[in-house]
């Protein structure tokens, strides 16, 4: 596979962009209705349009207007046309539907090529591949992805955690990919088992789909004895590989931007924000058929920046704070359960296995209950039996400590519950929903 592009000079790029973006919004002048009526309302035509930096001038596209088109009445081709059909994982009304023709599956598994090749993964090694294959993006995406970098794939799927395992023991492969939640799951497999990180093949995970965290990551690497990067990724979009972290960087993701143009906007003014200050991502599709979108706001909160120590000249985007839709307001304070996650990093022995409850009064956030899990390690190491009185002031301790690095960092009040090692739900697969209903 040739990687040139991902080191194109930046006025390069910058021309490959607005000659990608002219010709896309000619094509959407011809071929979408939607577009056309949108064109009109802004009282803008194709030809304003002539540089990339003319970007700002088109239509905002949101998640209302695939809805209200559903199920094909964004697409620009013909049914004929299509070769492939998915969903994004929304669980609540109808599910937003996006199709691919041929070309757009090629710059699927481009990307999602060069996403794998960015983690680590390298032609001949294989790929245990955990993502749901069905109509969720991951599976195919990352399949089709794999097989054009020239890796070998065990389609597995998520769930069967102990079959996975069994599978990993056997085959040895070398790569994993799955949820970031998963990941801990399939590493709770293996200690139980007693399986060390350097016994186990895998040596490098592609993790996302949902929003993690450094401490997730030291965990994941720790006991999976692997390079955990971050793949990012919409249905709407294409899937993964939208961006990706490289496994010798980390920390944040080039965004393959000569396919999918970013911007951040204010989430109230939608206006630009300043270069490198936090806000929604918002993509523009340069290179897709089937459905392309036009600033089509993700509701993902982050933000950009260029690494200048980094191997590539693409931009590169934070890890995803959350959801627009995740964020509790708690007193007032805007949280969101990553910045949680980031707090617990400063109590040795949280095991991330958390579940957040927000607790309402008068239909206000008032308090968020905690529950998470403590280290076995740390009990053991203070020699304390569960059903002791030590262990109940240990635990007591433990858990102020954990209240108090929260009210610190983020500013919130919590009340945090204890509990053992692997006692609390776990992810089976998928993506992992850790706000349970308001009390
Ligand atoms: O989750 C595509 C995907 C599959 C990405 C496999 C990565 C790996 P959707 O189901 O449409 O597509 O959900 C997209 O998931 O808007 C984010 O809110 C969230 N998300 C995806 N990747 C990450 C990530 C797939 N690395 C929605 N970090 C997005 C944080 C992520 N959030």
């Amino acid at each position: 596979m040739d990687f040139s592009v991902e080191y194109l000079k930046l006025d390069q790029l910058r021309q490959l962009q607005s000659e990608r973006l002219i010709k896309l919004v000619d094509y959407l002048g011809e071929r979408s209705e939607f577009y056309r009526r949108r064109f009109n309302e802004k009282g803008i035509a194709p030809k304003d349009i002539r540089s990339i930096e003319d970007i700002t001038k088109l239509p905002i596209t949101y998640k209302q207007d695939l809805r209200d088109h559903y199920p094909f009445g964004l697409f620009t081709v013909p049914k004929n046309e299509l070769q492939r059909i998915h969903c994004s994982s929304g669980t609540t009304g109808k599910p937003t539907v996006v199709g691919y023709t041929k070309e757009d599956i090629d710059v699927f598994s481009e990307v999602v090529a060069r996403s794998l090749n960015a983690a680590g993964a390298k032609p001949g090694m294989q790929l245990h591949n955990a993502y749901g294959y069905g109509i969720f993006t991951g599976g195919l995406g990352l399949h089709y992805g794999a097989e054009k970098l020239g890796m070998s794939v065990l389609p597995i799927s998520g769930g069967m955690t102990a079959r996975q395992v069994d599978l990993i023991v056997d085959f040895q492969p070398e790569v994993l990919c799955c949820s970031p939640s998963y990941a801990l799951t399939l590493a709770d497999e293996f200690a139980k088992r007693g399986i060390s990180a350097d016994e186990i093949s895998l040596k490098y995970a592609v993790l996302g789909s949902e929003p993690w965290t450094e401490l997730i990551r030291h965990h994941i690497e720790e006991r999976l004895g692997v390079h955990a990067t971050n793949i990012y990724g919409l249905s709407e979009i294409i899937g993964p590989g939208v961006s990706m972290e490289d496994f010798e960087e980390k920390g944040g993701s080039y965004i393959w931007e000569d396919h999918f143009y970013p911007e951040i906007l204010d989430p109230v003014t939608k206006q630009p924000v300043p270069f490198g200050e936090e806000g929604v991502l918002v993509i523009t599709t340069l290179t897709k058929k089937a459905m392309p979108l036009l600033r089509y706001w993700t509701n993902d909160i982050t933000s950009l920046y260029y690494d200048e120590s980094g191997k590539r000249t693409m931009v590169k985007m934070r890890p995803i704070l959350g959801r627009a839709d995740d964020m509790l307001i708690v007193r007032g304070v805007n949280v969101y359960p990553s910045q949680i996650e980031e707090a617990f990093s400063h109590v040795k022995g949280v095991v991330p296995n958390y579940y957040l409850t927000p607790v309402e009064k008068e239909q206000m956030c008032i308090a968020l209950d905690i529950d998470v899990e403590i280290d076995d390690e740390l009990v053991a190491t203070e020699n304390l039996i569960q059903n002791t009185d030590d262990y109940a002031i240990f635990v007591g301790n433990f858990a102020k400590n954990i209240e108090n690095e929260i009210k610190k960092r983020v500013g919130i009040t919590t009340k945090v519950k204890i509990h053992a090692q692997d006692s609390l739900p776990k992810c089976e697969g998928g993506k992992i929903n850790r706000i349970l209903k308001t009390k």
